[in-house]
């Protein structure tokens, strides 16, 4: 008798995959309070639950590929979402609506220091000097890059969305191979700063950068002590913000910069849909003078 029920469940699971839509592969389901949406930019930013086997807590921004999932959604509406994780996007293809709560004010008494108040740089400003450590554990300051052109961004290694962090690593392997391709590139540096330094240590950096197979004569990775990151990279409009009960619940926008051999700002990129072409035809101008 058992035994044959347990054939009849399996085979009623096989029947139940066999017909519904192709599930995609990498899909999770999250559970969370819908902050934000921001229908132009086929986005809404949910904070949410664990999801599990893919990252703890967080409030982050989603994308949808078709707004009209998003159509009925408002900020404070409790959502049941599936999250698909592409090798080089994320995206929600189900976003559902299960009730609505009161959006939390933020804690009166949240130990979370404002934004450092630091002036945004601009283009043709002196990068102000800064202090690092990097990858092999070294004493680095900003200031110690002049001579070359620098490309920056901003991550974190635990970042789960492949479509943030992950894409700006990519991205700057990208331009590291055509560096190598063109020598009107050769001294460009690039710079990988990440805002998590209690889990970004120089060993993890140094893990980081192997599997990325970065060349740390070109290309190198810095973290240190976590207020004097936040204010400089406050300085070209990264913000990071960690839940207060939840430090890994990093929130954080994405800016990549452009820096010339004198330590100049030439450019900002906001968000993550530059492309590495756009930032080699940034550095052209910039190659040194022979
Ligand atoms: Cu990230």
């Amino acid at each position: 008798m058992w035994r044959a029920f347990r054939v009849v469940a399996a085979s009623g699971l096989i029947v139940t995959l066999g017909c519904g839509p192709a599930a995609p592969k990498n899909a999770y389901t999250l559970h969370g309070q819908v902050l934000s949406v921001e229908a132009p930019r086929k986005t809404l930013t949910i904070k949410h639950d664990q999801i599990q086997g893919l990252m703890p807590a967080m409030t982050m921004p989603y994308t949808v590929r078709d707004e009209k999932l998003l159509n009925g959604i408002a900020a404070g509406d409790l959502v049941t979402a599936t999250l698909v994780l592409e090798s080089n996007d994320a995206y929600l293809a189900t976003v559902t609506k299960t009730g609505s709560a009161p959006l939390e004010p933020a804690p009166p008494d949240a130990p979370m220091p404002a934004p450092p108040a630091v002036k945004l740089l601009q283009p043709g400003e002196e990068v102000p000097g800064a202090r690092f450590v990097d990858q092999d554990g070294r004493a680095r300051t900003f200031a110690a890059f002049k001579g070359a052109p620098v490309v920056m961004t901003f991550i974190y290694t635990r970042c789960p969305l492949p479509s943030f962090c992950p894409l700006m690593d990519r991205n700057f392997a990208k331009m590291q191979a055509s560096f190598k391709q063109d020598p009107s590139f050769a001294r460009v540096h690039l710079v990988t700063v990440s805002f998590d330094p209690e889990r970004d240590t120089p060993s993890v950096l140094k893990a980081h950068a192997r599997e990325l197979h970065a060349d740390l004569t070109r290309w190198t990775f810095l973290t240190g002590n976590r207020d004097d990151i936040e204010r400089f990279a406050a300085g070209f409009g990264v913000a990071v913000s960690r839940a207060v009960n939840d430090p890994r619940d990093i929130t954080h926008n994405l800016r990549t910069v452009v820096v010339d051999s004198d330590g100049r700002l030439v450019k900002t990129y906001n968000g993550n849909d530059w492309t590495p072409q756009q930032v080699l035809a940034d550095l052209r101008p910039l190659a040194p003078r022979a």
